[in-house]
């Protein structure tokens, strides 16, 4: 029977920086647990990954540290590739969309579209830098913003305020590079004219692939409802694979456009040193080979919609089977961040936690973010160490091996009759190669990892009540059975956690010197004969220690404090007074009975984080008024004697059970931390403002 053919492609990681926890989480191992299941399970597999190295990020890196494009995305091409390699990422091939066959690949594709006249033509005004001569990217184009006018927004979103903008709205645009101003020009692009495609995609995929994980099919159909319109498939810029078009020059492939088509490259590279594993084209092109796509929710429209009509535009490619889509995975409560190093970058991982790499791949599977973004912390990566690994995993198989040195030899003992709790310990973990595949069939990465840790969970809980140690004196033949059966649920764990911890897997087996192993083999209570003799036993997990955690958070500590710092730099720098309001009148001002008082007391209003209560001597008595302005003012006793501003004659307003009779003025500075107002000099409580 010819095997099963499943291609298994992940997101090519852009080469502008190094890979993080994030990208392992979301595509990279949940990818190479479902390849590795598969290779396991004898089927015919291939996966392929590799760098995406173009787009406008790599250029802005490389004019930032004033070296070439070309040494950005060698320098991170290299380093990711490390990564993976060293996190057990068994990638049949990583390459990188700047290799040869790739840019022949993707230039040929584009044009048997454009000669098909499957591709549109559009000219539109384009913000262009005269002196450089460019056309900018919304990136590059800074200027005010048009809502909050704050300076230095983005052509497509402002940092402070938040707004999505196009670069035509922003007030004086400049290029960001090198704060020119900037004309509008003409220029042609190629378009893909999705809008024509929204009948069979809605059909393929609402239709036939509502299997497809919940976020996936949700966000395929918001777009199709939403209606699809014609997208641009090239850019003016000078870094990417020319337009093979004649008076294109200066054009390059949108970046979206030729990294998909990396995975085909990826995999003809392969294959043309391969001969073994057939042509590419059998991997890409018979309808009998399924397509997988590993990747992250941000990536979901490229790979569901825009990729597949690129596909089936250019006519004999198949379709992607399923795109198992992660949501994203913070970090201590906050985003992932790589412009604000929030980060736990994957070679400085390595690097600190030498030897630990399945300790994360399995605390970033036991907490993936299959259905709903998740958070990664440091504290739960030490209890999972401790408690789930070290504590079951580990203890359970270190004391298998250990007895069974101290009694039979390092040699695998013989059976005799078990006892009914053996036989229920047996039925227990008979079923779990069933329910362990049928959840990786499904993508339930999370679900399956903890279904093969219950073998673990039986084999601990099976030694620490049967306790073979205390029946050495009296009935040795008990206690052969006792370890026999450990061995096996041993060796089945070395089976099971292949896919999600190979490195420990690896030394499990080389520990019970297994020789063979197979998925099929799961489940059996005769994968070690009686009279095998064991390797030599090695600790398959270590114990963290609370320091180890607390340097790290440390780090992101530092870090925290470092980014708050220049984020209020950054405010500080763009801060502007805001538009003055619409004219009022002498008559309507005076309706505002503004008073001055001296603080009598003020204190934190108890289980509030903003407000203060201030006792305020207004001249007629005492006064309370609470005021949101309590992280502005951190010690409020220090406040006490100031005579301050404040609004007389507010209707009385009850806040956590206090009424407040009045409102305290005060101005909010440019990190919006706020001031109370004053007078230049002492005058008589009560006395009115005006
Ligand atoms: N480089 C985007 C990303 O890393 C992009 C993926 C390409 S997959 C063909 O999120
Ligand atoms: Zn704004």
């Amino acid at each position: 029977m010819e095997r099963k053919r499943t291609l298994v492609t992940a997101a090519l990681p852009y080469a502008n920086g190094p890979v993080h926890i994030g990208h392992l989480a979301g595509v990279y191992v949940p990818a190479d647990i479902y390849v590795r299941y598969l290779r396991l399970k004898g089927e015919n597999v291939l996966f392929i990954g590799g760098s995406d190295e173009h787009g406008v990020p790599v250029t802005i890196r490389a004019r930032k540290e004033g070296i070439t494009v070309q040494d950005v995305v060698d320098r991170y091409h290299y380093l990711i590739k490390d990564s993976f390699e060293r996190f057990g990422i068994s990638f049949d091939i990583y390459s990188r969309t700047t290799s040869e066959i790739h840019h022949k690949m993707a230039s040929d594709f584009f044009r048997t579209l454009y000669d098909a006249g499957k591709l549109t033509q559009q000219t539109s005004e384009q913000f262009y830098d005269e002196e450089t001569k460019e056309f900018l990217t919304d990136r590059n184009i800074r200027g005010e913003c048009p809502r909050c006018h704050s300076a230095g927004a983005y052509g497509d979103q402002c940092e402070v305020c938040g707004a999505t903008l196009s670069p035509d709205e922003l007030i004086n645009p400049y290029n960001a590079l090198n704060g020119n101003t900037l004309t509008k020009k003409a220029t042609t692009h190629w378009y893909l004219p999705l809008d024509r495609d929204e009948g069979w995609l809605r059909e393929w995929i609402l239709e036939e692939h509502k299997e497809w994980r919940p976020n996936v099919y949700g966000q395929c159909k918001s777009w199709l409802d939403g209606g699809l319109r014609p997208r641009a498939v090239t850019r003016d810029l000078n870094w990417g694979i020319p337009v093979p078009v004649e008076g294109a020059q200066g054009k390059v492939l949108y970046v979206w456009f030729d990294a998909p088509i990396g995975y085909i490259s990826n995999t003809k590279e392969l294959c043309d040193s391969h001969p073994e594993l057939g042509s590419w084209e059998t991997w890409w092109k018979d309808e009998s080979t399924r397509l997988i796509h590993f990747i992250g929710k941000d990536n979901i429209v490229f790979h569901c919609i825009v990729f597949p009509a690129m596909l089936h535009a250019h006519g004999g490619y198949i379709l992607p089977d399923n795109v198992p889509s992660n949501e994203f995975l913070n970090l201590e409560g906050d985003k992932i961040s790589t412009s604000r190093n929030w980060a736990i970058w994957l070679n400085e991982y390595l690097d600190e936690l030498p030897g630990k790499q399945d300790v994360l791949r399995y605390v970033l599977t036991a907490n993936a973010p299959e259905t709903k973004d998740n958070d990664f912390t440091w504290k739960d990566f030490q209890a999972r160490n401790n408690n789930e690994l070290v504590a079951v995993f580990g203890n359970f198989i270190n004391r298998a091996m250990k007895l069974t040195e101290k009694y039979f030899d390092g040699k695998v003992p013989t059976t005799s009759e078990l006892t009914d709790y053996d036989r229920a310990t047996l039925a227990e973990f008979a079923g779990v190669k069933d329910e362990v595949e049928h959840l990786l069939d499904e993508f339930k990465f999370r679900d399956a990892q903890k279904a093969a840790m219950e073998l673990a969970r039986i084999g601990n809980k099976y030694l620490a009540e049967t306790e073979p140690w205390k029946l050495a004196k009296t009935d040795m033949a008990r206690v052969g059975t006792i370890l026999n059966l450990s061995l096996q649920i041993s060796a089945n764990l070395a089976i099971a956690f292949e896919p999600f911890l190979p490195f420990s897997a690896e030394k499990l087996r080389n520990m019970l010197a297994m020789k063979t192993f197979e998925w099929n083999q799961l489940g059996s209570t005769d994968l070690l004969p009686a009279g095998h003799p064991l390797g030599e036993s090695v600790l398959l997990f270590e114990k963290i220690e609370d320091e180890v955690i607390q340097a790290q958070l440390d780090r992101l500590a530092r870090i925290k404090a470092e980014n708050e710092a220049a984020a209020e730099a950054e405010a500080q720098k763009n801060w502007r007074p805001k538009d003055i309001k619409e004219p009022t009148t002498f008559d309507d001002f005076e309706k505002t009975d503004i008073r001055v008082g001296t603080v009598i007391s003020c204190e934190k209003v108890k289980k509030s984080d903003k407000l203060l209560c201030f006792k305020i001597d207004d001249g007629l008595g005492e006064r309370t008024i609470l005021s949101g302005i309590a992280q502005s003012y951190p010690h409020p006793e220090e406040l006490v004697g100031k005579q301050i501003l404040f609004v007389a004659n507010f209707p009385p307003r009850k806040m956590m059970g206090i009424e407040s009779q009045g409102m305290i003025l005060s101005a909010a500075n440019a990190d919006g931390k706020l001031v109370l107002t004053t007078v230049s000099a002492s005058v008589r409580n009560g006395a009115q403002v005006g």
